[in-house]
C-alpha cells in the first residue's frame, strides 16, 4: 500500500480550487427538491441525506478521486485483514494490529481476520453461557438469589462505548435487569451509584484492558471494601473484563472472566467483550448477536469503492471538505433521540483520541489540519440551548444529525394534530433547512446567513442492530479520515503527559513536602509544590 502525505494528493489541489467557490445552498435554486432527492446514500438500515452540504459534482468526483489516490478503501481492506495499522516507522509505537471487526465477523462467512474472529467467537461462547447460568439461576448469591443490577467500572474506552450503548438501548432491557456505570475516580460518582444499590443482588463488572489505570482499580477497591461492609463476600460479586496476562488476570478474584485482545483499541472495544459482557446482561444475547449483526454489516458495506454507495467513506470526505477545505474547525453531532443522550460522548473520545494528532505515520509534522473538535447533544433540546450560535455565530459548525422514523418505545401522544415522533423529526429536518437556506431579513439581528452545511443519517427505528450500525459507521468515517490524513489513528500517546505529572503531584500531595521524585529537576518541584498550594490542597 502506497502511503502518501495528504497535501500531495492531485484531487486536493483541485479540492483547493473548488473550495473558493464553494456551492451556494442559500442562492436561489442551490437547495432544490430535485438535490434533496439525488444527494442520498445507504449503507445497511441507514439512508445519508446530504444534500445541504456545499458540494457540487465536480467536488464529489475530487472527493472521489481523493479517497482512491489516498487508498481509503485498501487501507481498510488492510485493516480488516489484520495490517500493523497501529504504529509510527521507525519509532517506539504500539505497534499493533487493528481488529475490531474481527469481534463482528462471526456471521458464518471466510472471515477476514480467521485468528481473531476464533477468539472473539470463543469469548462470545462463554459469555453465552455465563448469561444462561445468570438466566437460570446456576449463578446467584450468597441467598440463592438471582443478579438484577451489573455496575461497569471502567474509564475511557472501557465506559463511553459501552455506557453509550446501554443507554441507547435501554428500552429493549430485559425484565428485572439494569446496568451502571462508575469511571471518575471522583469518589462521588461510585457514591451516587451504590446509593440505593441492593448490593446483594449486584455484579460488579470491573474492565480494564491493561488492567493497570488508577481509576478503575481504585474503583475496584471501593466497591470491594463496599460490598464487605454490607457482608458480602466480593469473589461472588465480582466479575472482570481484561487483556490476557495484565494484572487483572486472576480468576481466583472474579466470578467470571472475560478477555479482549490487545489489538483491540479502548475506544473501538464497545463489540468486544468490553462492552459486550454488560451489554449481555441487560438486553440479553440475541440483541448482542443483533448489535453485532449491524456492525458487521456496515463494516462489509465500507469496502465499497464508490463514495456515494458508502456512508462511512462519504461522512469522511464530506467532513474533510468542510474542515480541510472550507476551513470548519468543529462538528456536531446532534441525534434527534433521547436514548443517544451519550452517543455524541462517545464520538468525542473515538473521533477525538484517534484523529487528534500532529504526526504522520513517518513521524513527521503534519502540515494539515487532523481531527476536528467534536461535540454535541441530543435535540431537540439542544435547539434551546446553543442553536442560537450554529444559526447566527461567527463560527461555522457543519452539524451531523441523526433521526429515526420510529420512536423506541412505541408510546406517544398526539397534541394540536401531531405526535411527539413526528414534531421530534420535523423540528430535525427543519433545522437543516434553516442551516442551509438562512432568511434575509431587513433587521440585521433577525438575518441567517445561511450556507451552513449538515447532513442528516436517517433510519426507521434505534434498534440493537441500529445501534451497531450507526456505531460501526463512525468507527470508519474516524478511521478513513485518519487513513486520508495519513496520521495513526489507533495510538493516544498525548493522554501520557498528564498521567505521569498526576502521579508526581499525588505523590508530593501525600508526603507533603518531601514527597517529591528525587530525580526530578527543583525548578518544576517547585512550580508544583506552588500550584498545590495555591490550590489549597498543601
Ligand atoms: C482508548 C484509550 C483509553 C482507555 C482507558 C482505559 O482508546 O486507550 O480511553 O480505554 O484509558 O484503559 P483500560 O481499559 O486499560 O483501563
Amino acid at each position: 500500500m502506497q502511503i502518501q502525505d495528504f497535501s500531495t494528493h492531485a484531487a486536493v489541489a483541485k479540492l483547493t480550487s473548488l473550495a473558493r467557490r464553494p456551492h451556494e445552498l442559500a442562492a436561489p435554486g442551490g437547495l432544490t427538491a430535485q438535490r434533496v432527492g439525488e444527494y442520498v446514500a445507504e449503507s445497511g438500515g441507514f439512508a445519508l441525506l446530504y444534500a445541504a452540504q456545499r458540494v457540487t459534482p465536480e467536488v464529489l468526483t475530487a472527493l472521489q478521486e481523493l479517497a482512491d489516490e489516498a487508498g481509503l478503501v485498501d487501507a481498510f481492506l488492510a485493516m480488516k485483514a489484520g495490517a500493523t495499522l497501529n504504529r509510527i516507522e521507525g519509532y517506539a509505537s504500539e505497534n499493533r494490529q487493528v481488529l475490531h471487526t474481527a469481534c463482528r465477523d462471526v456471521f458464518g462467512e471466510a472471515a477476514r481476520a480467521p485468528e481473531a474472529t476464533a477468539k472473539a467467537r470463543q469469548e462470545l461462547a462463554k459469555l453465552r453461557s455465563f448469561l444462561a447460568d445468570l438466566d437460570s439461576d446456576v449463578i446467584v448469591n450468597a441467598h440463592g438469589q438471582s443478579f438484577t443490577t451489573m455496575v461497569q467500572v471502567g474509564i475511557g474506552g472501557s465506559d463511553l462505548g459501552p455506557r453509550a450503548l446501554c443507554l441507547a438501548l435501554q428500552s429493549y432491557a430485559l425484565p428485572g435487569r439494569s446496568a451502571r456505570f462508575i469511571a471518575n475516580v471522583d469518589p462521588d460518582d461510585a457514591a451516587e451509584v451504590l446509593r440505593g444499590l441492593d448490593l446483594s443482588r449486584t455484579l460488579f463488572n470491573i474492565v480494564s484492558k491493561s488492567g493497570t489505570t488508577l481509576e478503575t482499580l481504585t474503583n475496584e477497591q471501593l466497591v470491594r471494601s463496599a460490598l464487605r461492609k454490607a457482608g458480602l463476600e466480593p469473589s461472588r460479586h465480582l466479575m472482570a473484563v481484561t487483556g490476557k496476562g495484565s494484572p487483572m488476570d486472576d480468576s481466583a478474584k472474579y466470578l467470571a472472566s472475560f478477555y479482549m485482545e490487545d489489538y483491540i483499541g479502548g475506544r473501538y472495544s464497545a463489540t468486544s467483550m468490553v462492552g459486550l459482557a454488560t451489554l449481555g446482561f441487560v438486553l440479553g444475547i440475541d440483541a448482542v448477536m443483533e448489535i453485532l449483526a449491524g456492525a458487521h454489516a456496515i463494516d462489509l458495506a465500507a469496502e465499497q469503492r464508490e463514495i456515494r454507495a458508502n456512508i462511512p467513506l462519504l461522512m469522511a470526505l464530506l467532513g474533510i471538505w468542510n474542515h480541510n477545505f472550507l476551513g470548519c474547525a468543529t462538528v456536531a453531532v446532534l441525534p434527534y433521540s433521547q436514548a443517544l443522550s451519550r452517543f455524541p460522548a462517545h464520538l468525542q473520545q473515538c473521533d477525538m483520541e484517534s484523529n487528534g494528532k500532529s504526526v504522520t505515520r513517518q513521524g513527521n509534522p503534519t502540515r494539515w489540519q487532523t481531527g476536528p473538535v467534536v461535540w454535541g447533544e441530543p435535540g431537540t433540546n439542544g435547539q434551546h440551548a446553543f442553536y442560537q450560535l450554529l444559526h447566527q455565530g461567527a463560527e461555522i459548525v457543519p452539524v451531523e444529525f441523526i433521526g429515526f422514523r420510529r420512536n423506541q418505545y412505541g408510546v406517544d401522544i398526539e397534541v394540536e394534530g401531531s405526535s411527539s415522533q413526528q414534531k421530534l423529526v420535523a423540528n430535525m429536518l427543519a433545522q437543516s433547512l434553516a442551516l442551509a437556506l438562512g432568511k434575509e431579513d431587513a433587521n440585521p439581528a433577525r438575518r441567517f446567513a445561511g450556507n451552513r452545511p449538515s447532513l442528516i443519517l436517517m433510519a426507521e427505528r434505534l434498534t440493537p442492530r441500529a445501534m451497531g450500525e450507526l456505531l460501526a459507521i463512525y468507527e470508519h468515517r474516524i478511521a478513513f479520515q485518519g487513513f486520508c490524513w495519513n496520521i495513526n489513528s489507533f495510538d493516544q500517546e498525548g493522554v501520557q503527559l498528564g498521567k505521569v505529572l498526576a502521579t508526581r503531584l499525588l505523590r508530593l500531595l501525600v508526603g507533603g513536602e518531601q514527597g517529591a521524585a528525587a530525580e526530578k529537576d527543583s525548578g518544576q518541584e517547585s512550580l508544583e509544590k506552588s500550584l498545590l498550594r495555591q490550590a489549597g490542597m498543601l
